[in-house]
């Protein structure tokens, strides 16, 4: 049975019932990311790529810090917008390093690889198609040379505060020391501004969580009604949990393969996390996952932070 089946059948067999948002990324979930990345609401991606566009040198300075060569590698390069500006600068102060971008999506690899070294002339790129910490030990495989991580876009906060850790402490795993990482998180700030992050008006971030109904329907024969369930985004300011829920608009079956699952009237299904960090909590995730801190860049806004741990 395919995993992704196999996990749709488990997640919606639990007393509470879930599913992973990392399936929210089929082409029209991706093309759904996009929009919601476009629309006002959303400010994650812009205060980073502001810290990008504005701290590119200093970035690229303390990421270099005395290594004669190395590799950068990307853990969910996407399209690699924001490293872009880091890119150029290194190739620019003639730094000996190579781009090792790691994406699920293997077209993106490949576009990486096309594209990249076009627009950034003497850029090397060798793209790492697969599962982050798969590709993570192929690239100490494939090199030995000392690596500096990349987990951009706030992705961690997909992970539950516990998750994220150890998450940390797998990369801490495959690293040696004097290794270093450069790690987004999404900082706590206004709930009204967190919550509208996940609330847009033009109903982005809902079609993105009805579209795993779809996708599930296309891909594994199902048959949501997806009409029948309602987005429902919730943001608690102690925890930092902002969680997102589809709401069962009444009792009805929902029939997969060959289970059945029964929805309530009002029962939800658990969807994705968006973890929300204060700075004193992500320093405290690197030391208990073995870094240090080196330093932290932050928007002007203070709303998003890239911090830079080393092994
Ligand atoms: C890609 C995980 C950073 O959690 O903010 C955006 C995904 N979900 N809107 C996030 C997402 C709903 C996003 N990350």
């Amino acid at each position: 049975m395919n995993q992704f089946l196999k996990e749709v059948l488990h997640d919606l067999s639990q007393p509470q019932k879930t599913l992973n948002s990392k399936y929210f990324y089929d082409g029209k979930g991706d093309k759904l990311f996009q929009e919601i990345m476009n629309c006002p609401e959303y400010y994650p991606t812009n205060c980073e790529k502001e810290i990008f566009r504005e701290r590119f040198k200093d970035l690229a300075i303390t990421l270099k810090n005395g290594f004669n060569t190395f590799d950068l590698v990307e853990m969910g390069a996407g399209d690699a917008t924001k490293s872009s500006y880091l890119l150029k600068e290194l190739v620019d102060t003639q730094v000996d390093f190579t781009y090792m971008p790691i994406d699920i999506s293997s077209t993106m690899v490949a576009h990486l690889e096309q594209t990249l070294p076009e627009k950034i002339k003497g850029l090397k790129v060798q793209g790492l198609n697969g599962e982050y910490f798969d590709m993570l030990e192929k690239a100490n495989r494939v090199s030995s040379r000392k690596k500096v991580v990349m987990l951009l876009g706030g992705n961690i906060g997909n992970e539950t505060p516990e998750n994220g850790i150890e998450f940390c402490r797998k990369i801490r795993a495959a690293l040696q020391e004097g290794d270093l990482v450069l790690i987004g998180f999404d900082l706590k700030k206004n709930p009204h501004t967190i919550l509208a992050a996940y609330n847009d008006a033009a109903g982005f971030t809902r079609d993105f969580n009805l579209n795993l109904l779809h996708r599930i329907n296309d891909e594994l024969g199902g048959d949501f009604k997806v009409s029948q369930f309602q987005h429902y985004p919730n943001y608690d300011p102690i925890t930092g949990a902002c969680k997102s829920y589809l709401v069962s608009k009444k009792n009805q079956k929902v029939n997969i393969a060959d289970q059945t699952f029964q929805f309530h009237e009002n029962e939800v299904i658990y969807m994705e996390i968006s973890q929300k960090y204060s700075v004193q909590e992500t320093e405290n995730i690197a030391k208990v996952s073995g870094f240090k801190t080196v330093t932290h860049f932050f928007d002007h806004k203070k709303w998003f932070v890239d911090t830079v741990w080393q092994c």
